[in-house]
């Protein structure tokens, strides 16, 4: 009852028009900004978010570069900010935005657990230090359809693995978000089992690409984002990206995700970048990318297998969706 419910929630882009974002796009292109660079990026968001009456600008971060990002045209980032998938602050896009305006991420205490000799509780700041830093400019792809290009402030997730020196039983790593109904008034609801969880397989969580975000566009991440602290899995289905994380555990067995529990034959523990396996009520093989009018084709691993494919060898990503 509560599967069918959900699953018909989560819709397909296809069956969505999401026009203020196309909207947001025009205004974009009418600022004259036909491309931009890495170290324009703080500008065109500060531009941006003075066409945003009241809202306040996250305190900006000042990342290094990092050589292997993307060159596409990033998405505006009122469209990144406003158009966002966070059921804790309600089931429509717009609703995060809204509802977690007032969203209080600090102070922000971060547990570590299970089998690695460093664990403990860390303030996020401690776990994330803000002079090391990194901007990525990834592609960022929704089951439902859409995609986006962000740039994401934050550090590989292996630094922080390695740190905590993992027992060598540890084979996966677990995500727990924030349980608080109080805070975070979507958990009042039965729409997933809360709280919102993840895994990732050891590899992956330590796969150069993987990242645990705290910024976007040179800024601290907005609530509605994940503040303060997301993890970012460019090869994968944008809900591996767990927001506004509170616990990171290792463990021996696979993990129970959220989207696997609320409806198992619709997403599984991997849930790569796949347009040759189709979602049960839609195919994967296209993409709208948020601000374009025309579908484009979806890439294997969304464009990253040169660095992930080598994980899945031998594996039949039909079975191990
Ligand atoms: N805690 C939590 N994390 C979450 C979600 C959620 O509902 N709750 N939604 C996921 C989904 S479906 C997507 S597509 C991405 C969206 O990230 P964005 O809003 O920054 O684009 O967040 C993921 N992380
Ligand atoms: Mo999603």
């Amino acid at each position: 009852m509560l599967i069918k419910n959900l699953a018909t929630s989560h819709v397909g882009e296809n069956e969505v028009t999401p026009e203020r974002v196309f909207k947001a796009r025009r205004r974009f292109l009418n600022m004259g900004a036909a491309t931009i660079g890495g170290a324009a990026i703080s500008g065109i968001a500060g531009g941006l978010l003075g066409a945003l009456p009241a809202r306040a600008a996250g305190a900006s971060l000042n990342p290094g570069k990092w050589s292997g990002s993307t060159d596409e045209p990033l998405t505006e980032f009122e469209a990144a900010t406003s158009y966002n998938n966070f059921y804790e602050f309600g089931t429509s896009k717009e609703g995060p935005r809204l509802n977690a305006e007032n969203f209080v991420t600090s102070p922000w205490t971060v547990e570590i657990a299970g089998l690695a000799k460093n664990t403990g509780v860390f303030d996020v700041w401690d776990l994330i230090k803000k002079d090391q830093l990194q901007e990525r400019i990834y592609r960022h792809r929704c089951v439902e359809g859409w995609s986006m290009v962000i740039p994401w402030v934050g550090v590989p997730l292996v630094e922080i693995i390695k740190r905590m020196e993992p027992a060598s039983n540890a084979k996966y790593v677990a995500f727990q978000t924030l349980h608080d109904p109080e805070r975070m008034p979507g958990q009042q609801r039965s729409v997933l089992q809360w709280p919102y969880v993840e895994g990732l397989r050891l590899d992956e969580a330590m796969n150069s690409l993987t990242m645990l975000a705290v910024g976007i566009y040179g800024q601290e991440l907005p609530p509605q984002n994940g503040a303060p602290m997301r993890l970012v899995v460019p090869w994968k289905y944008g809900f591996k990206g767990i927001k506004s994380i509170v616990k990171i555990e290792f463990t021996e067995k696979q993990p129970p995700t959220s989207w696997n529990i609320s409806a198992p034959t619709e997403y599984g523990f991997y849930s790569n970048v796949n347009p040759n396996v189709s979602h049960p009520r839609w195919s994967q093989a296209k993409e709208r990318r948020i601000g374009e009018f025309l579908r484009r084709k979806t890439l294997m691993f969304n464009g990253y297998a040169d660095e992930v494919a080598s994980m899945y060898s031998g594996m039949d990503l039909e079975k191990f969706f």
